[in-house]
């Protein structure tokens, strides 16, 4: 989903678009990413690669979500080091933050207090990418940058009914109850987590800002600055997809954090926000999961 919507933004962009795909590339061996940068001397890379998902692929997969995490990421960012790559962005994720940490998070929350078990194996591995980028550009002088979202959504996303984030989760399971005239849909949790979505065209659109205005150590939040509750945004995919059962709240699924609300005052301050509302995006969203999976 990133890296699909990194190549739509980068259309329009003055410059040359190397991509690869799992077959010819398995970012998980070592000797074989080397050669590929050393190869094909990438001027800048964008790393979203990653093994990713939602609570319950976070919470059951804990040791694909940390081992191939790990290895992606060493890999990467050690070949672009090897091979003098220009420039790096790490693309980490809002769950490296505490579980607790005063809301908005900022930037220096990180690493001040426990973190969300849900999915800490997945925040261990993200924390230990950020730090290698902060110490290749201590020790070797490389402009290597990571960038925090929140809860992303959109064009390209995985749709699978358990492994997937909540809002294709939901569009899924909406678009089959209203398909199957069911008259209730169960939603994860309490429904009370609040939590902040952004379009992936907007994190693609933030990428092309930071890698032309920010060099720095921070690990930048990049945010869409609204957050809602899990029950308002069940409720607004619901009405995206037509489907008029009842929502139940199955209480026995985790909630996992009970909020995480990225302060983006650092990447506004820059001068970039985001251009994408809510409510278009889940009619993009939902259009695309009718022509594509559905
Ligand atoms: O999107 P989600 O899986 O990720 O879940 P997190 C957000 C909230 O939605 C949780 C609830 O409180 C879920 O219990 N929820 C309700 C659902 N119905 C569903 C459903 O059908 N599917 C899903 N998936 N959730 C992730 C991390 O945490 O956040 C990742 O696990 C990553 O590591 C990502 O960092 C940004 O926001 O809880």
């Amino acid at each position: 989903m990133v890296g699909g919507a990194t190549v739509r933004r980068l259309a329009s962009e003055d410059c040359e678009v190397l991509t690869t795909t799992r077959q010819e590339l398995d970012l998980h061996d070592q000797a074989a990413v080397a050669t590929w940068i050393a190869d094909n001397k990438p001027d800048v890379i964008v790393l979203a690669a990653a093994t990713v998902g939602g609570i319950y692929a976070n919470d059951s997969r804990p040791a694909e979500f940390i081992g191939n995490n790990l290895m992606i990421q060493t890999n990467v960012i050690h070949a672009a080091y090897r091979y003098g790559v220009a420039k790096l962005l790490f693309l980490g994720s809002a769950c490296i933050y505490p579980k607790f940490a005063d809301q908005p998070i900022a930037e220096e929350s990180l690493l001040t207090g426990p973190l969300e078990p849900t999915n800490e194996w997945y925040a261990i591995a993200k924390i230990a990418g950020i730090k290698m980028c902060q110490a290749y550009r201590h020790q070797y002088g490389c402009d290597f940058i990571s960038a925090q979202p929140c809860n992303l959504y959109g064009i390209g996303d995985n749709f699978h009914p358990e492994y997937s984030h909540v809002i294709p989760g939901l569009i899924r399971r909406f678009h089959e109850a209203k398909e199957a005239g069911l008259p209730e849909v169960l939603v994860w949790g309490t429904g009370t987590p609040l939590r902040e979505f952004l379009n992936v065209d907007d994190l693609a659109d933030a990428f092309v800002f930071l890698l032309r205005n920010f060099s720095d150590e921070v690990p930048i939040n990049i945010g869409s600055g609204t957050e809602l509750t899990i029950r308002a945004v069940a409720e607004k995919v619901a009405e995206v997809v037509g489907y008029e059962g009842a929502l139940t709240f199955d209480a026995s699924k985790p909630d996992g954090t009970p909020r995480k609300f990225l302060d983006t005052g650092r990447l506004r301050s820059l001068g970039w926000t985001p251009s994408h509302d809510l409510e278009s995006g889940l009619r993009q969203a939902y259009a695309w999961f009718l022509r594509n999976v559905a």
